[in-house]
């Protein structure tokens, strides 16, 4: 075994505003990190998954009191909403934060304490614009004009004058440090695009932050000073340190797991997590994060998403509408990670129909089937394997380690086209091979096609349940494979199906999508 392969994997998502239902935009990070949290636990690893919801703060004590509801009883209700969404997705998750837990408040004060004895931080009065829906602080010159005089965030959020008291981080003293990691850590922000996108922002100077608000009540108090609260990115930022258990740690078990292995973000909250976090972390001389990536957005038919324009993608509705392992793969097939994507209807339909019923369908379909018709349901025992049999064994093979490096720079679509195209392969060599038309002329020969065919079908089973656990599973119980079979350690010669395996009547497992007339 690899030294390292078995290094513990700690990787976490954004905890998302419970202002709104989940989309699936939100969908859509949570799916990443299952499917790469499923890929290293198989591999070996142990993983700690985390999610959850960010409920303080002004936009929520405010979607709270238009709905005339306590704000902890809304955020009770909406959080739910995001635990059915893993239900319904399937997110092999270890732990659900919610930043209104106990735990959480006794971190985010247990952090404020040590960036005070640190003395990053100094009281002033905080003279600026404020975003409600960024929850996030803007220089004039960032803002843009909006309609009837007013002025725009750059998310086109509107923005309010504050002028109140307030507690500043010092975070122009990081600047130099900040810029040093990068430099020495050249993969601890991806995309590299992303990279460059904070290298030019830290270069042109950071001003302090204002990390308290006086005019909000909904959030974390601040320490021995009353009438304050700390600022929601301060207190959401925390999560991931609660989590561990901070500050009450068993050093051990935080050295273990701390720094995490991997923030996964969308590119919206970037700054937060490449600039403000690992700041604040320095502050209280923390680790920093080993990799903060930060994916693209998601459209709707090619119009961004928008509750104002009703087109808000339900990722509920779609696994109703297209079943739940063609709405993971669709999801993490169609866009390169990191760029980003458009949803349509018909390119998931192109998906489902093309590379899962024909391709990996269609492939596993016809070869169960004829293994039941011609060798009465059980593994059929190989003759001597010929070079083209030799050779798709090999490539197949070596499917793990492509993988692994896919999934190390967490290039989830390169880890997909390359099961695909190995698929495709399989096809070819079928089609080639023609056992069908063996099973007269040379019976012998067709039992070790089909059987290099199953035993390739195996393997692609095994390697895409991080994707799609359940179809992963389907083939495997298919093939005969129990529970102790179907980790990466069974990948290879270690694995090879046994003849005379008996074979349960096979089924398909990826329909066709059939437009309704
Ligand atoms: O920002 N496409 O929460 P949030 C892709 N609470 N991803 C999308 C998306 C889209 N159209 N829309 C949303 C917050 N996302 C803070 C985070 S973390 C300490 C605090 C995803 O509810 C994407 O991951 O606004 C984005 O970063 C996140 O949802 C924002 O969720």
């Amino acid at each position: 075994m690899v030294d390292g392969a078995l290094a513990p994997f700690y990787l976490t998502t954004p905890i998302y505003y419970v202002n709104d239902v989940p989309h699936i935009g939100h969908a859509y990070t949570t799916l990443a990190c299952d499917a790469i949290a499923r890929f290293w636990r198989l591999d070996g690893r142990a993983v700690h998954f985390l999610t959850g919801t960010d409920e303080h703060g002004q936009k929520i004590q405010r979607a709270a009191a238009l709905q005339g509801i306590d704000p902890q009883v809304f955020c009770d209700r909406v959080s739910q909403n995001f635990r059915d969404l893993a239900q319904t997705m399937n997110y092999s998750i270890d732990d659900f934060i919610r930043t209104t837990e106990p735990r959480h408040k006794t971190a985010v004060q247990a952090i404020w304490r040590k960036l005070l004895d640190a003395g990053a931080i100094y009281e002033d009065t905080y003279k600026g614009w404020y975003s409600v829906r960024d929850e996030a602080y803007f220089d004039v010159d960032e803002l843009q004009p909006g309609p009837d005089g007013t002025r725009l965030a750059p998310t086109g959020a509107p923005v309010e004058w504050v002028e109140e008291p307030s507690f500043f981080f010092r975070l122009s003293a990081y600047g130099d440090r900040l810029l040093e990691h990068y430099d020495n850590n050249p993969d601890f922000i991806l995309p590299r695009g992303r990279r460059n996108e904070v290298v030019s922002f830290v270069k042109g100077g950071l001003r302090d932050l204002s990390i308290s608000r006086a005019s909000i009540s909904w959030g974390v108090p601040v320490p021995d000073v009353p009438g304050h609260t700390v600022y929601v990115w301060l207190d959401a930022l925390t999560n991931y340190l609660t989590a561990l258990g901070y500050p009450a740690i068993d050093e051990a078990q935080f050295r273990r797991w701390w720094p995490a292995d991997l923030h996964m973000i969308g590119k919206d909250i970037i700054r937060f997590h490449a600039v403000y976090w690992p700041a604040f972390l320095m502050a209280a001389e923390l680790p920093i994060p080993k990799r903060v990536f930060a994916h693209g957005w998601w459209t709707n038919e090619g119009q961004k998403i928008s509750k104002s324009l009703g087109n808000v993608i339900d990722p509920t509705q779609l696994v109703a509408t297209y079943g739940l392992d063609q709405t993971r793969y669709f999801l993490l097939r169609e866009v390169p990670f990191g760029q980003d994507g458009d949803f349509s209807h018909r390119a998931m339909v192109a998906r489902i129909n093309s590379d899962l019923a024909n391709d990996l369908g269609n492939l596993a379909q016809r070869t169960l089937s004829q293994i039941a018709r011609n060798c009465a349901g059980k593994v059929p025992q190989p003759g001597p394997l010929s070079a083209a049999d030799e050779a798709l064994l090999d490539s197949v093979d070596t499917l793990l380690d492509e993988l692994r490096t896919a999934f190390e720079g967490q290039e989830i679509h390169l880890a997909l086209t390359r099961l695909w195209a190995m698929i495709g392969d399989t096809n070819g060599y079928i089609a080639r091979e023609a056992p069908w038309s063996l099973k007269k002329t040379d019976p012998a020969r067709m039992a070790t096609v089909l059987w290099v065919t199953a035993e390739a079908i195996r393997q692609f089973a095994i390697l895409v349940q991080p994707v799609m656990p359940g179809a992963g599973a389907a083939l495997l119980d298919q093939l005969g494979q129990g529970p102790e079979s179907r980790t990466f350690d069974s990948l290879g010669v270690k694995g090879r199906l046994a003849a005379d395996t008996p074979l349960p009547p096979p089924q398909g497992v990826f329909p066709r999508f059939v437009e309704e007339a």
